[in-house]
């Protein structure tokens, strides 16, 4: 049978990037899947303390993640919705595959290796800087791959940053079935969103992140109209005034034809669009006086008409008399995730000698 599994940490409000990369997939899947098919998606808490949160940020972010996925359309009546903490089997997987699982591998995520290079040029001024690189962030690949496995997850949608710890869990599954003799995991397959990298909209060398520090970069789902606005005025293009698609050599303008494509009700690739928008601005006054200006005012009608309703949704979600069924979901969620996870230890305890 299909399991579809996928998560999401709670360190903010999910931009651009989190929506077209995960979000928008899980409920395409979620609408498309046969019958039979279980689809789970997690909201990883356990994730989200590799950095140190203010008490109560997290409860915040994990309430404002639940309001997210549901206003995107994810329905508590087809897919497990969870807060991962509430499935200890995650964190108990997790030490199990750590003793299996490789230390040089984990020192190659790219992803560590950059905390790492950025420590090293921190240390030439502070020796404490080496000290203050945490074992859970290099080990946190282990969780992910325990999140994944722990369910007998076969497809796994993610955005293209997660390629090589989808990699990585695999890894964990032919090491843990190879000493412990026997396919008791499950191998899963990597999905990549359409959407693979949304970018910043400040740097288009940097992916759209929710801790970059400058918020014109990202666009969030609560963003009112007047920020998407002015987010997408505001994005850094190039000095070359037409509009053409050119990922190498016009990265800013490219992300923002990228953006539009995947808002586009006609589903117009990247290219097309660009050239829909040379055969218009032949014919219009307005395009042709600010061809830029005309691109970026057609990305924030294309955005805001999708993002409108899920907007408006997300908040309703976060009113006061809605607390009362956003908890029944996750209790809900919680418990079916519990007895997903369960089955797969029964046969890990027993491959590991840990049965009664
Ligand atoms: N820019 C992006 N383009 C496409 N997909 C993206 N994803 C994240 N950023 C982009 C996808 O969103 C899912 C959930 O991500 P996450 O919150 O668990 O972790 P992240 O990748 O670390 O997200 P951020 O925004 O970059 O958070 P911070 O700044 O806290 O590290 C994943 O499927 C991811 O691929």
């Amino acid at each position: 049978p299909k399991v579809i599994f996928s998560g999401i940490q709670p360190t903010g409000v999910p931009h651009l990037g989190n929506y077209l990369g995960a979000l928008k997939q899980w409920k395409r899947m979620q609408d498309e899947a046969e019958p039979g098919t279980t689809l789970l998606f997690s909201i990883v808490d356990l994730h989200a303390i590799t950095m140190p949160r203010r008490q109560g940020t997290l409860a915040q972010g994990k309430r404002e993640m639940l309001a997210a996925l549901l206003a995107v359309g994810l329905d508590p009546q087809r897919s497990i919705i969870f807060y991962q903490s509430t499935v200890p089997a995650h964190s108990e997987l997790q030490w199990i595959l750590s003793c299996t699982a490789s230390m040089g591998y984990l020192s190659r995520m790219t992803q560590w290796k950059d905390k790492m290079s950025m420590s090293t040029t921190a240390s030439l001024q502070d020796d404490g800087a080496k000290t203050r690189l945490k074992h859970g962030l290099f080990s946190y690949p282990i969780l992910q791959a325990a999140d994944i496995l722990v369910h007998r997850a076969t497809h796994v949608p993610v955005g293209d940053d997660q390629r090589q710890h989808l990699e990585f869990a695999r890894e964990c599954v032919t090491n843990f079935n190879h000493a412990y003799g026997g396919a008791h995991l499950v191998v899963p397959e990597t999905m990549v969103s359409p959407a693979k990298r949304v970018m910043s909209l400040r740097d288009p060398s940097k992916k759209m992140s929710k801790s970059d520090p400058d918020p014109l970069s990202t666009i969030t789902l609560s963003d009112p109209p007047s920020q998407v606005s002015k987010k997408i005025m505001t994005a850094l293009t190039d000095s070359t005034p037409t509009v053409s698609y050119d990922p190498v050599t016009r990265p800013g303008v490219s992300n923002l034809l990228e953006l539009w494509s995947h808002f586009d009700p006609d589903q117009r690739t990247p290219a097309q669009l660009a050239s829909d928008f040379i055969t218009n601005a032949d014919s219009s006054v307005v395009v042709r006086r600010n061809h830029l200006g005309a691109l970026k005012a057609g990305v924030v009608e294309a955005v805001e008409a999708e993002m409108g309703g899920i907007r408006e949704r997300y908040f309703e979600f976060l009113m006061p008399e809605k607390a009362g069924y956003l908890d029944e979901i996750i209790e809900e969620g919680g418990r079916k995730a519990r007895e997903s996870a369960e089955e797969t230890m029964k046969i890990v305890r027993e491959a590991v000698g840990l049965g009664a």
